[in-house]
């Protein structure tokens, strides 16, 4: 029988079948074997497609065969360092969806992420939440900040799940589709899912007074169906994003912008930081590349060398 996982916690995964039934399957030994080759922690991943048989007795649901993924996101996995996550697979576009403050959400966390999902060539929509606490300085940041994200072709909402503002946009981005919803802990992702299909009643939890950061209340992946049509991957929320597969003049060829002028580049291994006739350089330097993009930019740079240094 085929079916889809909704959930895997790591030793249970939950298969919605065709006919609609969530069971829980197990996953035969061999699939573990192959993980170890593959560096991922998880062999299965939320999204896949799946073909389970049921090997006897009640727990005997296990899943026999993975179907090839379309695409895959992944994560570097926050409990053992270097090892790599599926975050969930087979996915139409990613919402990622942050906020100014309470937490806040660095541009630079952003780029990482857009640059991660443009390697995948998944479609990202960025979603601002939680607009209702935002003065009238904030306010103005938040404007330029998603200008910078507009003018290189992002698409890019403003909401409030608390006060229920730009829901009608938030449920169209996501009608018929497959979305991962991601974005830091404490965000409102769960939150946001509820405001929209309340029978969800998805666990949420305040954001810490001390460390201004979210809980991890989400701990598992889930998949849940839109009575609108399509489905929401709500994930826990994101602490690191793996960019590990690139070498690092592929970087800037996931960062939109710099794509568009980097055949100009005298080198084609530009790195774009000092060289001679870097187009990229001279983009920004025209104004063409915003000066926070572009300084996001080096800082991956600078961090995946210090990660990576067999690349060098
Ligand atoms: N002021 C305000 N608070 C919000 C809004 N949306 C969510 N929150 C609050 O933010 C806190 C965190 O929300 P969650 O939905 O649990 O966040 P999450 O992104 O699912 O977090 P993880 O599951 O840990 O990844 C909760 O206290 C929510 O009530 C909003 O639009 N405005
Ligand atoms: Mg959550
Ligand atoms: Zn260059």
């Amino acid at each position: 029988m085929r079916g889809v996982v909704v959930k895997s916690t790591g030793s249970w995964y939950d298969v919605k079948t065709e006919n609609g039934e969530v069971v829980k399957c197990r996953i035969r030994g061999v699939f573990r074997i192959d993980d170890t080759k593959e560096k991922y922690s998880n062999p299965v991943a939320v999204g896949d497609l799946v073909e389970i048989l049921n090997e006897g007795g009640p727990d005997g649901w296990v899943i026999s065969a993975i179907e090839p993924r379309h695409n895959y996101i992944v994560r570097s996995s926050p409990r053992h360092r270097g090892a790599r996550q599926i975050l969930a697979a087979n996915i139409d576009q990613c919402v990622l969806i942050v906020t100014l403050i309470q937490p806040r959400t660095s541009t630079g966390f952003i780029d990482r992420f857009l640059l991660t999902a443009e390697a995948y060539h998944i479609p990202t929509i960025i979603v601002f939440n939680k607009t209702d606490l935002l003065d009238e300085k904030n306010m103005y940041k938040l404007e330029s900040i998603a200008q910078i994200y507009r003018q290189i072709g992002y698409r890019v909402l403003f909401v409030s799940a608390l006060k229920k503002l730009g829901m009608s946009e938030f449920v169209e981005a996501l009608r018929n589709k497959i979305t991962l919803l991601a974005g830091h802990s404490g965000v409102g992702k769960s939150t946001l899912m509820n405001t929209i299909q309340p029978h969800l009643h998805l666990r949420t939890q305040e954001v810490s007074r001390i460390t201004g950061k979210g809980m991890h209340t989400t701990t598992f992946a889930e998949m849940h169906f839109l009575d609108f049509g399509g489905s929401v991957i709500d994930a826990p929320g994101i602490r690191e994003f793996g960019i590990t597969d690139f070498k690092p003049e592929e970087i800037s060829h996931y960062y939109i912008e710099m794509r568009e002028v980097l055949q100009g580049c005298k080198f084609n291994n530009c790195l774009h930081e000092n060289e001679p006739e870097c187009a990229v350089k001279k983009a920004y330097l025209a104004g063409k590349i915003s000066e926070e993009r572009y300084t996001n930019y080096l800082n991956i740079l600078q961090d995946y060398r210090a990660n990576y240094r067999h690349w060098e």
